[in-house]
């Protein structure tokens, strides 16, 4: 026996039963573990190893060709009640979906090693930290799960202790897409993941946890699990304020999340610290703020793009104690991705020769995973069990016209419709077509586990039950010309709109209001060291009233799809701003 608790102990037993798996393996996340199982996916061809020189311990691992992403169409929630998944959510009767999915776990362990992998999410000592056990026969997702989580012993004497925790059951089957299905219990708190390797299907801490089992789990105990990255912005006076932002897969929250601001910021003492880059659980404190952690310990973010001038800190962070997932490699077997620099690859991700006439060498959606200790711009408050107190909201979306470079909501009311309704194209993080524009409401789309008409009244309720909420925004860093240039430089850059949202938080700057919104006074807006014209900004900051009442037009028909159970003060925001326009 490995748990005192009886409940894990037996349901490992029945699973172990079931899946007739050959050994199982309780995960203690130690040194000596890791090195054993790196050795074991060596052996297997699961993983290769990288230039040791340039790239100490980092190792390589490329998927089945047809296992890149998440399946939105393959991922449901199970609930009693389809309504109750709602319109946002794929639905099955989880009696059925218990039978299919059994059908699939029988026996599919039989030469395989079962590991029980205990997980914390968010630092033990949190109040705010939720646990779960993964059961996986995959010693690629264990490793994973090392870096993401907090993993092994202590997780599992906290899990002791509570007695209570997410179960998931992972296996990566035969990786056949029509034998592929993300199950999620809410009700059971647990879930069953068959058929893919893939991070966001199979890292169930990730997605299937800490977002859609987490969502449910914080509707019910009174708080808010979303899909944001937590930053802390230092001014030069010593003062943190933290931004939580939600933005749609690969729309650039890890480069936001490890921001370096421009020159003349740092100069004058203006300082980014990272809390995490995709996740936020956040919860009243006694003192009426919202107070967050990251639930996670690691950042498993997109590869492509990420550069010296894109994203420094990411890079300098994966040059050791990594790994790689479908990135090419260079002759000298260093991993490289679109976008890093100008070597040319020797070996595409799908292991031939590179030629340019097939495409990109690394898949558009690889990725790297590694601990969030390594992120140079790491702050140590992403490990304070209190979490760290939220001041703005921002939501954000890729939208090539009409969203503004930024606008605030005139009240929380009102910044929960913003972000009921932001919208964004679609992005390679997700199989199907990349770059249709849809509704992805606080980009939580995949992964709210239930109604999302229940969800923004659970958004809604927050006003009573915090009177210090943060101030919610809007921003857009992908608007793009006639030309189909992108009209704002994004990047460091965006250091400059978050300048004027902490301006703004703390009384300090001022706006001017519109239909839609308040929106930064040019004079407020710091252009030093910027190549960039004031007329630019204006158009980035002009509202086009014609294509925003057909907007309007398309956000009520949004809101209408998910019916009566619709709060009616999101329409009534919705009248307000159509009046003033
Ligand atoms: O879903 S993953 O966690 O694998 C990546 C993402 O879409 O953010
Ligand atoms: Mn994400």
């Amino acid at each position: 026996m490995s748990t005192t608790l009886l409940s894990l102990e037996n349901w490992v037993k029945k699973v172990a039963q079931h899946t007739q798996a050959k050994h199982i393996v309780w995960c203690t996340g130690s040194e000596d573990e890791k090195q054993q199982l790196d050795e074991l996916l060596l052996s297997t061809g699961d993983y290769k190893k990288l230039n040791e020189e340039s790239h100490p311990n980092c190792f390589l691992h490329i998927s089945d060709p047809q296992d890149v992403a998440r399946v939105e169409h393959l991922t449901f929630i199970c609930t009693e009640e389809k309504e109750e998944a709602g319109p946002n959510n794929n639905w099955m009767d989880p009696q059925k979906a218990h039978a299919k999915m059994d059908e699939l776990f029988e026996k599919c362990m039989e030469n395989r090693t079962m590991y029980v992998i205990p997980y914390c999410m968010g630092p033990i000592d949190s109040p705010l930290s939720r646990c779960g056990v993964e059961i996986t026969d995959s010693a690629y997702v264990v490793q994973n799960m090392r870096l993401m989580t907090r993993m092994g012993t202590a997780a599992l004497q906290r899990i002791e202790v509570e007695g209570t925790f997410v179960k998931g059951l992972h296996s990566t089957g035969e990786l056949d897409p029509d034998r592929r299905y993300i199950m999620h219990f809410p009700k059971d708190l647990s879930i069953k993941s068959y058929g893919s390797g893939y991070g966001g299907n199979a890292l169930l801490g990730k997605k299937c946890h800490a977002l859609r089992i987490g969502s449910y789990q914080a509707k019910t105990e009174g708080w808010l699990a979303e899909h944001m990255l937590i930053l802390g912005l230092e001014n030069p006076q010593g003062e943190t304020h933290y931004i939580a932002a939600a933005f749609p897969s690969a729309c650039g929250k890890t480069n936001l999340a490890m921001l370096i601001p421009p020159e003349g910021y740092i100069q004058d003492g203006w300082k980014i610290t990272t809390i995490g880059d995709d996740i936020c659980w956040m919860r009243p404190g006694v003192d009426g703020r919202l107070w967050a952690i990251n639930p996670e310990a690691g950042f498993f973010g997109v590869a492509p793009g990420t550069a010296k001038d894109t994203n420094p800190n990411a890079l300098a962070m994966l040059y050791k104690d990594t790994i790689f997932t479908n990135v090419a490699t260079t002759a000298d077997n260093q991993p490289w991705w679109e976008g890093l620099d100008d070597r040319v690859p020797a070996i595409d991700w799908k292991g031939n020769t590179y030629d340019s006439a097939n495409g990109p060498a690394a898949h558009p959606n690889s990725r790297f995973t590694v601990s969030a200790s390594r992120c140079p711009s790491y702050s140590e408050q992403a490990e304070a069990a209190q979490g760290v107190p939220i001041s703005a909201i921002v939501f954000g979306g890729r939208r090539a016209s009409l969203v503004p470079l930024v606008t605030q909501a005139r009240n929380w009311a009102h910044g929960v419709l913003m972000g009921a309704t932001v919208a964004s194209e679609t992005t390679a993080a997700a199989t199907g077509a990349v770059g249709v524009v849809r509704r992805d409401p606080m980009a939580m789309k995949p992964f709210c586990g239930y109604h999302f008409a229940d969800y923004w009244a659970h958004w809604l309720s927050f006003e009573d039950k915090a009177n210090n909420l943060p101030e919610v925004f809007t921003v857009n860093w992908f608007r793009k010309d006639k030309n189909n240039k992108f009209m704002w430089p994004g990047f460091g850059d965006n250091m400059r709109v978050l300048e004027w949202i902490v301006k703004r938080v703390s009384g300090k700057a001022e706006a001017q209001s519109t239909a839609i919104g308040d929106m930064p006074k040019l004079e407020d807006f710091n252009f030093e060291g910027m190549d960039f014209n004031q007329d630019d900004l204006s158009e980035l900051l002009a509202v086009d009233v014609e294509a925003w009442n057909l907007e309007l037009e398309d956000v009520r028909k949004h809101l209408d799809s998910f019916g009566d159970r619709v709060p009616q003060s999101l329409y009534a925001e919705l009248k307000v701003t159509s009046r003033s326009l």
